[in-house]
């Protein structure tokens, strides 16, 4: 038995479905507005994961115009057989299920193959020559599960739906998954909906269209009554069996804020060892509930994880792990030899497709930060770094004009409320750095322009959580770097590191929502605006 750490897949990495082939595993995780979409992760231990290419790379594939905040992209299944990896989705906003395929995961997936089946959550089974199709279905007004035949490379459905279950009881069942495990047909599902109330449940049948009964001790994994546990809302799992004959659960999760029930790093997947009973149902763990250490089985050793990220831009192409919010206007990015040039139009960072790109935070304890040089800054323009939620909600310190003085900010967006919490008149300047900190507490931020760091303010952490959005949203924080309104300016260097939970800001004492003010003869008159 191996010990390793729970997430293993940290930050927003929602509706995990996992695949085989011989050693090798493959994740897809849900990617709503975000370009490139649908990540692929591979492993070959379970625990360590890397982000290896995204199903969905061009605009053919994932058409984001219309999507709104955690629109787009709701959960994926990956499936393999015969030589071909499937991966089938839904575009909530456009055009509804598809699937695409490939021979080569780390290659350019197909164009989309359309289904016509109004519903989300689809999955695939390959199974005695037959593929079947389920999905979430209404019927009547009732909420089930749907399952169709159908031809892979059309999307042709061949039969008429036919709804399996109704689950058991709780409300949505959503994310099905059907397998084939000896001479059974498991249903597993989610209920109760992906909040704190969630939970996975199974069923079985002796043939694929049922009838199926339900596992005497569902919901098979649940942290609705986990109270006080650091992992919550648990659910939207998938199954696999490793090469060893032991099988694993992947699934999402949140790690809630500290005494709050609020989370920044949104839906993240998670990893449990999947035992069966004498009766042939499925045992995870201690009635359901996980915890962030675990053992099991792991079909290879685990290697120690360092959440860190950095990029020079010294690549033509966009480093894995970037994104864009919705489709990127791609005559706004421009690499050189200094690094990547933002060509900002008029849009704000507020915006439906700001400027920008962005990284997933995968830890409540990160910093990161970014140097810049200045190639144009018009009137009110802006560049600088970001915590970044939605458009709603979304913190940022950066560099803009006002009138003929130039001046570092820290605006904070939540809901309708726009502050702008700190402004710091400068010297005229080429190049300036952005740090910001987080913490379970607040998003602190930085600049500097000379050698040591000064702090311009911070935002709540709480202010870019998921429970905190006006409408139901399904993501989490990102980090990265903007420009808007006109500005054009080049990204020299981007990088993130994880800090240690008890990590102090060396020599920066977090002072009250106040900038320090500078008093230095670097510095042109008194901040202006200050609050
Ligand atoms: C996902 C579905 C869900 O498709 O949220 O609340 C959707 N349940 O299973 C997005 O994650």
């Amino acid at each position: 038995m191996q010990q390793y750490k729970n997430p293993v897949i940290p930050g927003y990495n929602p509706d995990p479905s996992i695949v085989r082939v011989g050693e090798d595993f493959y994740l897809v995780t849900s990617s709503f507005e975000f370009f490139p979409g649908v990540p692929i992760y591979h492993s070959k231990n379970l625990v360590n994961w890397e982000l290896i290419n995204h199903c969905l790379t061009d605009e053919q594939q994932l058409p984001l115009a219309k999507a709104r905040n955690s629109g787009g992209i709701f959960a994926p299944t990956i499936r393999y057989h015969d030589g071909l990896f499937y991966m089938i989705t839904t575009n909530v906003d456009n055009g509804g299920n598809f699937l695409v395929y490939t021979d080569d995961v780390r290659g350019k997936w197909s164009a989309p193959v359309w289904i016509k089946h109004k519903g989300i959550d689809p999955s695939l089974l390959f199974d005695q020559g037959k593929v079947y199709f389920c999905s979430t279905s209404l019927q009547d007004g009732k909420a089930g599960i749907a399952l169709y035949e159908m031809n892979p490379q059309t999307g042709q459905l061949f039969t008429q739906p036919q709804i399996i279950t109704y689950g058991s009881g709780g409300k949505y069942p959503e994310a099905p998954h059907l397998y084939h495990i000896g001479d059974k047909y498991y249903l597993m599902i989610a209920e109760g909906g992906t909040e704190y109330g969630h939970m996975e449940t199974i069923f079985r049948a002796d043939n694929p269209y049922g009838p199926f009964k339900a596992c005497p001790h569902n919901p098979i994994l649940s942290h609705r009554s986990a109270m006080g546990s650091p992992i919550q809302a648990t659910g939207h799992a998938d199954i696999v069996e490793d090469q060893n004959g032991n099988w694993w659960m992947v699934f999402l999760g949140i790690r809630p804020l500290e005494h709050a029930m609020l989370h920044n790093l949104g839906r993240e997947t998670f990893l449990a060892p999947v035992t069966w009973n004498s009766e042939g149902w499925p045992v995870i763990e201690d009635a359901g509930v996980i915890k962030l250490d675990m053992n099991g089985p792991l079909p290879q050793p685990a290697l120690p994880v360092a959440l860190s990220f950095e990029d020079d831009f010294s690549s033509v192409v966009l480093k894995q792990g970037w994104y864009q919010v919705r489709n990127p206007v791609t005559h706004r990015y421009q690499h050189s030899d200094m690094g990547l040039i933002l060509i900002a139009g008029d849009e704000t960072i507020s915006d439906k497709n700001p400027t920008g790109i962005l990284i997933r935070q995968q830890a409540f304890n990160i910093s990161a930060q970014t140097e810049l040089s200045i190639i144009d800054l018009p009137e009110s323009a802006k560049v600088g770094l970001t915590a970044y939620y939605n458009t709603d909600y979304h913190y940022e310190a950066y560099l803009t004009r006002c009138e003929d003085k130039i001046a570092v900010c820290l605006d904070l967006t939540v809901h309708s409320i726009q502050a702008q919490v700190a402004c710091v008149l400068l010297s005229p300047l080429k190049t300036i750095s952005f740090k910001v900190v987080a913490d379970q507490r607040y998003y602190t931020f930085y600049f500097r322009t000379e050698q040591d760091w000064i702090q311009l303010g911070k935002g709540s952490t709480a202010g870019l959580c998921t429970e905190g959005t006006q409408t139901m949203t399904f993501t989490g924080t990102f980090l990265g770097i903007f420009a808007a309104q006109k500005a054009l300016v080049c990204f020299t260097s981007f990088q993130a590191k994880q800090l240690p939970t008890d990590y102090h800001i060396a020599g920066l004492p977090l002072t009250e929502n106040k900038p320090k003010l500078i008093q230095d003869e670097n510095y042109a008159d008194a901040p202006v605006n200050l609050p």
